[in-house]
Order: structure tokens, then sequence, then C-alpha cells
């Protein structure tokens, strides 16, 4: 897991513009885009972890909390600004609670979607840490 602060210019009377570039602030190529939205406060995403699939999740409106669990330990991180990033690497089960309505949450992934490398069954997840399939790297 990573928090970063993803590139911003703020030019005088006309508002702000952030940027990212594969590789350069992330540490992947970027072969998806998707976005979340339309979502009620209060409401919670997600519950899977993913076998090979690095994303980086932000929020450009709104608040969200994601919680991150590496089946040892777990952490809250709350995306709240457009400009604040977090990478979350394979292997880790996470959860998105909507603290806003019609917040925003926008990922970049690694990899093209496939059901195949969701793991949607927490014992299953937990029997993945257990075996060390991720060798612990992936340690919170
Ligand atoms: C993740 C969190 C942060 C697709 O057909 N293509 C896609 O690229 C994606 C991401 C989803 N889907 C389908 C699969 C489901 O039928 O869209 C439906 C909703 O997906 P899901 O219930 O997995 O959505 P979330 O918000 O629980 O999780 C998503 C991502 O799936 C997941 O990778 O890390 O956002």
């Amino acid at each position: 897991m990573e928090i970063i602060e993803i590139r911003t210019r703020t030019t005088e009377g006309l508002g702000t513009l952030s940027f990212l570039e594969s590789k350069k602030d992330i540490p992947f190529e970027i072969k998806r885009i998707y976005y979340t939205y339309n979502v009620d406060e209060g409401l919670q995403r997600g519950g899977h972890a993913h076998k090979n699939l690095i994303q980086l999740l932000f929020c450009p409106y709104g608040s969200i909390e994601v919680t991150i669990d590496n089946g040892f330990s777990k952490e809250k991180i709350i995306l709240d600004s457009p400009n604040k990033g977090l990478i979350i690497e394979n292997g880790i089960w996470r959860n998105m609670i909507w603290k806003m309505k019609n917040s925003v949450l926008c990922v970049a992934a690694s990899e093209y979607y496939n059901e195949q490398d969701y793991i949607r069954d927490y014992d299953e997840f937990l029997k993945y840490v257990k075996e060390g399939y991720w060798n612990n790297e992936n340690k919170i």
C-alpha cells in the first residue's frame, strides 16, 4: 500500500488540474480505467482481493473510506482530496465505504478486466495468505 500525492497545477483564476503518468507516478502501465459513481452515502462496495492486479484509487470528488487488509492487519484510508492516490498491490482485501453521497471513485488498473483474478470469499483469501501465495511481500 502506498499513498501518493498526485501532481497538480493551479492556474490562477482558472482552477486546478491534476495528472499522472504510467511508470512515472505509479509503478505500472495503465491497461484500464474505471470509475464508480451514483453511490449513496453509507453504502459499501468491494469485499474482494486480486491475485495479480495492481491499482491506483483516487477520489476526484467527495469522500470515500477504503479499508485494506493483508490478512494480518487492517488499515483505513480516507480518500477525500482530488490529489490523493492510494496504490493497492495484489493480495490485499479491500472495502470502500461512501462517506458522502455521489463521491466518485476512479481507478487506474494494471490489467484488463478478468473475473478469474478476483478472490471474493474472505476465507479463501485467508487461505491464500496462509499458504504464502504472495510470499507475504505485500504486508501493509
Ligand atoms: C476494485 C474496486 C476498487 C466489469 O465488467 N469491468 C470492470 O473493469 C470492472 C471493474 C467491473 N466489471 C463488472 C463486474 C461486476 O459485474 O462490474 C460489476 C461491478 O463490479 P464489482 O462488484 O467488482 O465492483 P466493486 O466496486 O465492488 O469493485 C471494483 C473493482 O471490481 C475492484 O477491482 O478493486 O472497485
